[in-house]
């Protein structure tokens, strides 16, 4: 038996460079249990998971049945009645630890040999770099890309290389069939491949399953799977968006698309999230106005803004210190808030920070969803069979 299994492992290893998953299989149906599969490992899963079901319900009404039977045939006739059962059946004794164990064996082979085809990431695979951090998922691509939705091409496997900035959180694309823990500290894999591209505004949920603080609920991504050439083109695209605007448009045309990175804490109507709106909630004016020297707001449990901004201190000017914030934003902290904020050295370029500063310098040109109120009209019609690119 135990020489079976280092064959039994390179089988599947084999499988999975050759033909075992065929490209352009349609998606495996929705189901009472289960959502859609849409990833080529969805059918194996999908096997397992029924196959345990059937024998589990055949088993309960089985087991169910016997005790109604025995209930009613063995019920209590008169106060002083006990019949004297039989103490020992072997065979029955035989059977009821055979069969089960035959069953959980096939059981275990068959998990086992969907768990290795899910361990194994073909060679060819495309690596996606994955952050995961209270409360958002970013995804950084081979080219430089980086996107807070997942996107993939179809018909290709692809590898997730997943980290943690903070706790632990848990990746789980329900209808890839695919879960992986992000423990901080380590690196964590996972790979998919999804043949069918997703229609329109289709799309299929990345969750957090791991409950990893306040806004838990919040951390989920949209997967978007793209045919080959539009994602190559997508993959470009995204990478180069922020240097193609002109420095003078970039707080109304980068500005609230770098806000979705941040609305997962911070809102622009004034209503406190895990970190401080960025709209005027206390009468000390906006997110842009209240970090001015002079504002009766305090940080770091009652200094005042004077002690740290202004010529020859720690900050030159506003601007320096909201850099800050997004880069280090455990250094000084606004009262009365913890530590909470991830940092986005390495995920925002300084263009990028340009962009947020703009915008909440501007935050009166828009309303309380981050929508420019001074767009022509026409700019906000888009295609809706793409995907907007964020
Ligand atoms: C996980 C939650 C979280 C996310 C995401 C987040 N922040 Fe924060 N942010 C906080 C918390 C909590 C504070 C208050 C503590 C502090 O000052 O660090 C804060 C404070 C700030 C401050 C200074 C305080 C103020 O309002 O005057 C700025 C500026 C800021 N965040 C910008 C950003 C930007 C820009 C992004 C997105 C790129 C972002 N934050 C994303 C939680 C978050
Ligand atoms: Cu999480």
């Amino acid at each position: 038996m135990l020489n079976l299994i280092p064959n039994f492992l390179m089988q599947a290893e084999s499988d999975k460079l050759g033909s075992a998953f065929t490209p352009g299989l349609p998606n495996t149906p929705k189901t009472f249990w289960l959502p859609e599969g849409a990833s080529t490992i969805a059918s194996e899963i999908d096997w397992i998971f029924n196959f345990i079901n059937y024998i589990n319900y055949f088993f309960f009404f089985l087991v169910v049945s016997i005790m109604l039977y025995f209930v009613w045939k063995y019920r209590q006739k008169g106060r002083d009645v006990y019949a004297r059962g039989p103490s020992h059946h072997l065979m029955l004794e035989l059977g009821w630890t055979i069969l089960p164990t035959i069953i959980v064996v096939v059981i275990f082979f068959m998990g086992f040999r969907g768990f290795i085809d899910m361990r194994v990431p073909p060679a060819n695979s495309y690596q996606i770099d994955v952050t995961a951090q209270r409360f958002a998922w970013s995804f950084k691509y081979p080219n430089g890309a980086v996107s807070n939705d997942l996107f993939v091409p179809a018909g290709q496997p692809v590898k997730l290389i997943m980290r943690s900035e903070d706790v632990l959180h848990s990746l789980f694309i329900r209808d890839f069939r695919v879960k992986q823990d992000v423990v901080p500290g380590r690196f964590a894999t996972l790979w998919f491949q999804a043949d069918q591209p997703t229609e329109g505004d289709k799309f299929h949920w990345v969750f957090c399953t791991e409950f990893c603080g306040t806004g838990h609920s919040l951390m989920n991504s949209k997967c978007f799977v793209l045919p080959e050439a539009d994602f190559k083109e997508w993959e470009t695209e995204q990478a180069r968006w922020l240097d193609k605007i002109p420095a003078e448009e970039l707080y109304f045309k980068a500005g609230p698309k770098l806000f979705a990175r941040c609305a997962s804490c911070h809102t622009l109507d004034g209503k406190l999230g895990t970190g401080p709106s960025w709209g005027n909630y206390d009468g000390t004016g906006n997110v842009w106005e209240r970090n001015q020297v002079g504002t009766s707001r305090k940080v770091d449990g009652g200094k005042a803004l004077s002690d740290f901004i202004g010529p020859g201190k720690q900050y030159e000017t506003p601007e320096g210190y909201l850099r800050a914030s997004i880069l280090n934003p455990g250094e000084h902290l606004s009262d009365p808030y913890g530590n909470a904020m991830p940092t986005f050295r390495g995920q925002i370029t300084d263009k990028g920070i340009d962009a947020l500063i703009g915008f909440m310098k501007h935050l009166d040109e828009f309303d309380a969803k981050g929508v420019w109120l001074k767009a022509p009209p026409a700019a906000a019609a888009t295609d809706p069979a793409k995907p907007a690119v964020k």
